[in-house]
């Protein structure tokens, strides 16, 4: 089955000890860390919000934006009232920058477009033009017209606890994240704002942003006294959350209109849902807000453990209702999403030995798909996020997280991501025995259930012995089979050459399979080699389910590969393309170029 029936994984005996489990957990793995500071407005949030409170019999009274309920109030002015963010957004300036999230371009003098430029060198985000747009801006209506007319119970959803970590972000775009979410979320649902300074050395990030918060409501600010990295740092958030669900955003993002109510009443309907936004795109440098109602992308990853979007299948299509139903997504894009905090920490929460980030969403996402939850996108949940021009701090621990999750999560099919990735074998990764015993104990099922049941659409490489690696011919046998796609986002188009083998795996590995083709497919969507008509050289095109007769090869014993189509066979030719050697067609003989085999390392 694609999904188990609800369960309650935490009621009765569990109780007691999960409630435990994350801050014991956070106690073992980061011993060293403290909370240097914890402040919160006194009025709201005082020491004694700590100690245990009396069961609440009834909803708890709603915060002073929600107001009590007034006689005679109508259906509509009672339900503008329960939608009463926790501060009223302010009204734009006359002229005001970006708002309705326009894109905007500066006229600047050369002095301006200095600093312009230096700031984008320094955040990989024009903070120069974020310092121009209002904390305060409003945004395009970018959801499905069915949203506006969902209906919410607003006094039963759960509450949430809104967890962002930052690292020296900058003033504006940290600021303007958390004024979105206090603009945007019903004072009814929303707990706190937890702030988590993860050990930032700008000087704006210290005394001037604890007193600029300490005047906001809801909104507290905790720091850890060393670096800890995105996981353990929301891991401190979570910690002392009061709220029933754990929200986590991202410390540059802007709230749509709504955004919050769909995730809440998901989790309160599916206790074992984890539930991500629609991410929009803020543009990095322009600040355009680049939403759009349609359906969404899903999360899905390649053979090189690398988060990939991807649109939504037929399958998943024909199981929803309406256009509003969540939408089950085999992995995360990571820095968005809502879970209910108990089952969190029942899922154990986040893998602390995973170092600043890149890796742990796909890492969740397995653990979350095979431990028995689900993982969804909500159409009516948007959030803006800036994606930065480039990465803007070292994602150097990426490869031993992502092997970690390997590790742990993908069985036997780990080979698949090892024969790709060499270097990832020889990476240290770290002890994982207790990751280990958290899968045992909470008996989650292999990688293999999830590939069938969560993902088929993703193609599971054969990588038969022999048939995948360094593709090499015996005449040159420096050289390598080798593909660089046209970008990031376009696998096809270009040709194969052959050049100095890496060993590295990556854009030198091939893979010859049974149904004869010479198969690209470290990425996703794969590739496969083709030779258009009238051409003697190797393109990339799409792959199919019944290969077509131009991408067919029959990889003889003798070692020739002969192409069905032409008749002819693969030649590494040193002079072919531009000056670098190619394999090319050419009718067959016993050259010692036409003699191909694989390798699996160097
Ligand atoms: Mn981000």
């Amino acid at each position: 089955m694609w999904w188990k029936p609800r369960r309650r994984f935490w009621r009765g005996p569990r109780r007691g000890p999960c409630s435990l489990q994350l801050l014991a957990l956070l106690a073992g793995a980061t011993a060293t860390v403290a909370l240097a500071l914890v402040f919160w407005r006194s009025s709201d949030w005082g020491p004694e919000a700590r100690a245990p409170r009396l069961p609440a019999l009834q909803p708890e009274p709603a915060g002073a934006g929600a107001g009590a309920p007034q006689a005679g109030e109508s259906a509509e002015e009672r339900l503008q009232r329960l939608r009463r963010p926790v501060y009223p957004r302010p009204p734009p300036e006359p002229g005001a920058l970006g708002e309705l999230g326009r894109a905007v371009s500066l006229e600047l003098d050369e002095a301006g477009k200095k600093l312009q430029e230096d700031s984008i060198q320094r955040h990989q985000i024009n903070i120069y033009l974020s310092d121009r747009i209002s904390l305060h801006r409003r945004l395009p209506e970018r959801w499905h017209p069915l949203c506006k007319e969902k209906k919410y119970d607003y006094e039963n959803l759960p509450k949430t606890s809104v967890v962002i970590a930052f690292y020296n972000e900058a003033w504006s775009t940290l600021l303007r994240t958390v004024y979105s979410v206090l603009e945007t979320s019903p004072d009814i649902l929303l707990k706190e704002i937890i702030l988590v300074d993860d050990y930032s050395d700008r000087e704006h990030l210290k005394e001037p942003l604890e007193n600029h918060l300490s005047g906001l409501h809801k909104v507290r600010l905790i720091r850890a006294n060393k670096r800890e990295g995105l996981v353990r740092a929301r891991l401190l958030g979570a910690s002392i959350a009061t709220g029933e669900i754990l929200t986590f955003l991202d410390c540059h993002c802007e709230c749509h209109e709504g955004w919050l109510e769909p995730l809440l009443e998901r989790i309160h309907e599916e206790e074992s849902a984890v539930v991500c936004p629609v991410i929009d795109v803020i543009d990095w440098n322009t600040f355009e807000y680049l939403g759009n109602s349609g359906e969404p992308q899903i999360g899905g990853f390649d053979w090189r453990l690398v988060f990939t979007w991807h649109v939504v299948p037929e399958k998943e299509q024909q199981r929803r209702s309406s256009k509003i139903d969540v939408i089950r997504s085999p992995t995360m894009a990571g820095g968005l999403f809502a879970v209910n905090k108990k089952y969190f920490e029942y899922l154990g929460s986040y893998d602390t030995g995973m170092e600043v980030w890149g890796g742990e969403n796909l890492e969740f996402s397995f653990r979350i798909w095979q431990c028995g939850g689900s993982l969804e996108i909500h159409p009516c949940s948007h959030v803006g996020h800036v994606f930065p021009k480039q990465a803007p701090y070292s994602r150097s621990k990426a490869l031993a997280n992502s092997v970690r999750a390997a590790e742990v999560w993908m069985d036997e099919y780990k080979e698949i991501y090892y024969h790709r990735n060499m270097h990832a074998r020889k990476e240290p990764y770290g002890d994982i025995t207790e990751r280990q015993q958290l899968r045992a104990k909470l008996k989650c099922k292999d990688f293999g259930w999830f590939l069938e049941n969560v993902y088929p659409e993703l193609h599971v490489p054969e990588d038969r012995p022999g048939y995948f690696g360094m593709l090499i011919s015996r005449g040159m046998e420096e050289y390598c089979f080798d593909y660089n796609p046209p970008s990031e986002n376009e696998i096809t188009g270009n040709q194969v050459i052959l050049y100095l083998c890496h060993g590295m795996g990556q854009n030198q590995f091939f893979e010859y399979t049974s149904r004869n083709e010479i198969r690209y497919n470290t990425r996703q969507p794969e590739a496969c080699a083709a030779v258009d008509v009238g051409a003697d050289h190797l393109t990339m095109h799409l792959c199919y389910k019944n290969p077509p007769e131009n991408q067919k090869f029959i990889f003889k014993e003798d070692g020739s590969i002969f192409h069905v189509q032409s008749k002819k066979c693969l030649q590494a030719e040193p002079n072919a393309s531009n000056g670098n050697p190619a394999p090319l067609l050419r009718t067959c003989t016993n050259s010692e170029y036409q003699r191909w085999f694989f390798k699996e390392s160097s």
